[in-house]
């Protein structure tokens, strides 16, 4: 492999889905661009995609199989975990064992842990970590359509008049579909764009209406718009008369909510007039796309919420066509593949169910195998509930950190150490759940192994190899089929290659299928070795019908329910179970940044990524900042009645009062104390079982830190013991920390050396210390090289960290950048650049401001020709627009 031929493979990150064309160098470094003939992105990127090449490094990973901490053999490690699970089955029954599994799984793996887990160990013990994700669009979708099904595609972001955005953080979080709206609203200067979001996010940049909704009002919002539409003689007559039921009884239950745009106004706590426009744009635009992500899905009512949008495109009639539709973003990659092979505990695989007599009777023939799961297994949040109480007793979890990613997240780390046997396949060592695994089983990671995805349009693309095989890291279906024989199923996981079980899967969905079920993609059972190799992005259904597959669904008005006729769900606004009280008196929402991918273990490894964001946050109002007396910059502590962080604060006006916002990302191997999962009250969908990520309670009070620092050094593990605080990041050739402590050091010199594990009188190291104002700073060489350096003090104030990391870019520091530098002040020559805000040409919020100042830049144009910022990925944009509006 060579510079001259890039691979066509996807990107691992988010469920856009995007086209990338990898290369590998003489060098062993990689580039990654964006494939142009990709329908997904055509050639666009955002910045996490654009970095990945800084995600191959080797050093993290987990290349061998170990049991008990200590490297053994792949016969050693799979015969231990076939022959307990088999034990554990044997003593126990089928349900005594699980499996976790993830949306980061390609299909094929994704099919055969189904497969071991339903149709030959027998017990519906499987469950994903789409459980968080996208369950609740999955049941809101059965309960309308009779179908999990995706009517729409992105092309019709593009044929839209109007997009209704809603508990979507588009800007950050499907960047390139963001882009793809941009680039609309400025061909289509009339497409409308609204959003919905108790926060005023990056995406709002794109909005000609922004309401910040009342947390979780989101169905009384859209039984009110229903309820307008009704009065403003919008329903399309022929299309709910012939092919839908049950309007009336929707149409009721909306009045009965939101009898009025100023009841459903007051009740969301949003101006009437803004909500009129909303309703008054929506009932005379026919072309509306509703894209709909977490901030509908992670709620008690996340599937009420989805409906009451829904039940809006079925009383207009608005599905099907071009341009329009209720189209739930998919989080992971490979979450809408999951979706496929029936990867949630409560499916069978190929969208069947699990308690339909005649479907499971059907994937037992087709499977031939001796037993099939006829009930629903224990969905994510239970699944961990049944091991603490023992009821699950061995479990096998693959691609994915519930230790961060599940809500009472210290109550999952404590039912794992107490389960008998916890098996872990990964790619990364460290991570908060691996280090909890009795086996631990290495696996292949992107670039290296070679399946199949599903995006959110339902096009199936290609994951293709172009690294080398590190270590012994083995591809996750591999490793599945060879638990899978050992247990005595040799027969049936008899899998050579990939394309073996995509064929499979492929005439499974079409098996007995006569028109009955939509997701169908028989006209790929038959491809050969070398058309998998070569195949090309394709939206399911394939059929011999639809050979090159299918735009969009139920454009024809039969829908996949008996009856054929889609179902309007009549919907009772809930309130989220967790209110505040006077103990907990803030809502406490959580989500995503725009550069760290879920708990960071992959984006973690780039500095480009990790600039943009390197410490966890509370974003909180400035009113409520006041009152708790807490400000930007300085750290508090956020506690719920579970658990509690220390992270840095965010005074911002972005925010809602009453509201704090933390991101998901932190974990235990990036910080001392942010993981926010641990503070989430595991409260779900009563439906989907989906947790209410979006809103728990909490308390914030200032963190009484008695000393603030941070430490810049090419090492990469320190004793942080000390510090009561601490995050590391990566940094270009370095680690960066930033560290505080709740007690008073007496000898702050001492404190310093301990921090670096360096004993006193070392000769190559530079120090300075203040003693009148407790300011103490060192810096260590190697040669003329800086190796590391260390600042602490009684306040946040220290010095800019982004000129200090600069430094340790040059290869030799004379005496006069050595003084400046025990200073903390940059010379003259030195720039101070900032925070980086483009991660791809590496600029930073102060270079950007002193030229959008000294320049008279107007647009995020302007900055492009002048800094490059901004001009490769975009994902920075709504941030440059932030910086040109501030000056
Ligand atoms: N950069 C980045 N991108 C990602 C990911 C990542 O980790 N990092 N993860 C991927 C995955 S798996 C997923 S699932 C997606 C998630 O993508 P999104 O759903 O877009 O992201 P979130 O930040 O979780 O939440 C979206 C918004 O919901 C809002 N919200 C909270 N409560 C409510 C409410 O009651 N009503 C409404 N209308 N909105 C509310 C939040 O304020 C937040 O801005 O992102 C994917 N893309
Ligand atoms: N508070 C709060 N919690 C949330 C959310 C939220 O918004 N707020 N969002 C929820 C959502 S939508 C999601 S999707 C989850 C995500 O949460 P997780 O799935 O727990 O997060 P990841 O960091 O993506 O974990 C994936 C793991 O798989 C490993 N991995 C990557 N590729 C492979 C592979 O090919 N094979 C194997 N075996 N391992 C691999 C990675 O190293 C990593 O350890 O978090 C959920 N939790
Ligand atoms: S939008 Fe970014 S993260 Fe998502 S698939 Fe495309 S390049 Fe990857
Ligand atoms: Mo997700």
């Amino acid at each position: 492999m060579s510079k001259t031929s890039p691979t066509l493979t996807t990107c691992p990150y988010c469920g856009v889905g995007c086209g990338v064309a990898a290369t590998l160098d003489e060098l062993g470094q990689v580039t990654v661009k964006g494939d142009k003939s990709h329908p997904a992105n055509e050639g666009r990127m955002c910045s996490k995609g654009t970095a990945l090449g800084d995600t191959v490094y080797l050093q993290e990973r987990l290349l061998y199989p170990e049991i008990a901490g200590e490297q053994v053999s792949w016969d050693q490690a799979l015969d231990t975990v076939a022959g307990e699970f088999g034990r554990i089955v044997r003593e126990h029954g089928p349900d005594a064992i699980a499996f976790y599994v993830s949306g980061q799984l390609l299909t094929e793996d994704y099919y055969v842990a189904n497969k071991l887990m339903k149709g030959f160990i027998g017990s519906g013990n499987i469950d994903t970590n789409s459980r968080l994700c996208m369950s609740s669009a999955v049941a809101a979708y059965k309960r309308a359509f009779g179908e999990d099904i995706v009517p729409c595609c992105y092309d019709d972001l593009e044929r839209a008049k109007m997009i209704v955005l809603t508990g979507s953080n588009t800007a950050w979080c499907h960047p390139v579909l963001y882009q793809r709206i941009v680039k609309a609203r400025k061909c289509n200067p009339d497409l409308f764009v609204v959003l919905i979001d108790p926060r005023r996010t990056q995406t709002a940049n794109v909005a000609d209406l922004h309401l910040g909704i009342k947390p979780g009002r989101d169905a009384v919002l859209f039984n009110g718009l229903l309820n307008y539409l009704d009065e403003a003689g919008e329903n399309n007559e022929i299309f709910s008369s012939n092919f839908t039921t049950g309007m009336e009884e929707a149409l009721a239950a909306a009045k009965d909510s939101a009898p009025s745009i100023k009841a459903a106004a007051k009740s969301c706590q949003l101006p009437v007039e803004d909500v009129h426009e909303f309703y008054r744009m929506f009932a005379r635009t026919e072309r509306v796309v509703t894209v709909f992500s977490q901030g509908t899905n992670q709620s008690s009512s996340g599937v009420d919420k989805a409906n009451s949008l829904i039940n809006c495109h079925l009383f207009t009639g608005r599905i099907g066509r071009p341009g329009m539709g209720p189209f739930s973003l998919t989080g992971q990659p490979n979450a809408m593949g999951g979706r496929e092979v029936g990867g949630l505990a409560n499916q069978l695989a190929a969208h069947m169910e699990l308690e339909n007599p005649e479907h499971t009777d059907r994937v037992q023939r087709f499977w031939d195998s001796p037993v099939i799961a006829r009930k629903s297994g224990a969905k994510a949040v239970d699944l961990f509930r049944n091991i603490a109480d023992g009821k699950i007793k061995a479990v096998w979890i693959m691609a994915t950190n519930p230790v961060v990613s599940l809500p009472e997240a210290d109550k999952v780390r404590a039912a794992l150490e107490q389960c008998e046997l916890v098996v872990v396949s990964d790619c990364v060592r460290e991570t908060d759940t691996v280090k909890l695994g009795h086996v631990r089983l290495p696996a292949l990671a992107w670039g290296e192994q070679d399946g199949t995805v599903t995006n959110s349009e339902r096009c199936i693309s290609r994951q293709r190899a172009f690294l080398p095989v590190p270590g012994q890291a083995r591809s996750d279906w591999w490793i599945i089929t060879e638990v899978a024989k050992r247990m005595g199923f040799a027969d049936h996981f008899d899998f050579n290659d990939p394309v073996d079980i995509f064929r499979e899967h492929a005439a499974l969905s079409g098996f007995e299928n006569n028109g009955q079920r939509a997701f169908n993609i028989s006209g790929l059972e038959t491809l050969s070795y070398d058309e998998y190799d070569t195949l090309k992005p394709v939206r399911w259904p394939v059929t011999a019908a639809a050979p090159n597959g299918t735009d969009r669904l139920y454009g024809n008005g039969k829908f996949s329910t008996a009856d054929g006729k889609a179902r309007f769900i009549p919907i009772t606004p809930r309130n989220p179970v967790s209110q505040p009280t006077s103990e907990y008196p803030y809502v406490l929402n959580t989500g995503r940044v725009r550069d760290h991918w879920h708990t960071i273990t992959r984006t973690g490894m780039s500095p480009r990524l990790s600039s943009h964001t390197f410490e966890p946050y509370v974003e909180i109002h400035p009113e409520d900042a006041a009152r708790e007396e807490v400000v930007d910059g300085g750290l508090a502590c956020v506690e719920s009645a579970h658990g509690h962080v220390f992270v840095r604060v965010r005074v911002s006006d972005s925010q809602q009062t009453g509201s704090l916002f933390v991101p998901m990302h932190w974990s235990g191997q990036f910080s001392s104390q942010g993981r926010i999962g641990a503070l989430i009250k595991s409260v779900v969908d009563p439906v989907s079982g989906q947790p209410e990520s979006k809103h728990s309670t909490a308390k914030i009070s200032k963190c009484k830190a008695n000393w603030h620092g941070f430490i810049l050094s090419r090492r990469s593990s320190l004793d942080l013991q000390y510090s009561t605080y601490w995050v590391r990041s990566r940094g270009k050739g370095l680690w960066r920390y930033e560290i505080a402590g709740l007690e008073q050091p007496e000898d702050w010199a001492a404190r310093a050396r301990s921090l670096l594990g360096l004993p006193n009188g070392q000769t190559d190291w530079a120090e300075f210390f203040d003693t009148s104002q407790n300011h103490y700073r060192a810096a260590q060489f190697k040669g003329s090289r800086l190796e590391s350096c260390i600042f602490i003090g009684p306040t946040e104030m220290l010095p800019p960290r982004d000129w200090l990391i600069s430094l340790f870019q040059e290869d030799k520091l004379d005496r006069k950048a050595r003084a400046s530098l025990l200073s903390g002040t940059p010379l003259i020559d030195q720039e101070d650049t900032g925070r980086i805000v483009c991660a791809c040409f590496n600029v930073g919020e102060k270079t950007i401001s002193r030229s959008i100042h000294e320049q008279k830049l107007k647009t995020p144009e302007d900055i492009g020709a002048c800094l490059q910022a901004g001009t490769n990925c975009g994902s920075c944009i709504p941030e440059l627009r932030e910086l040109l509006a501030a000056r």
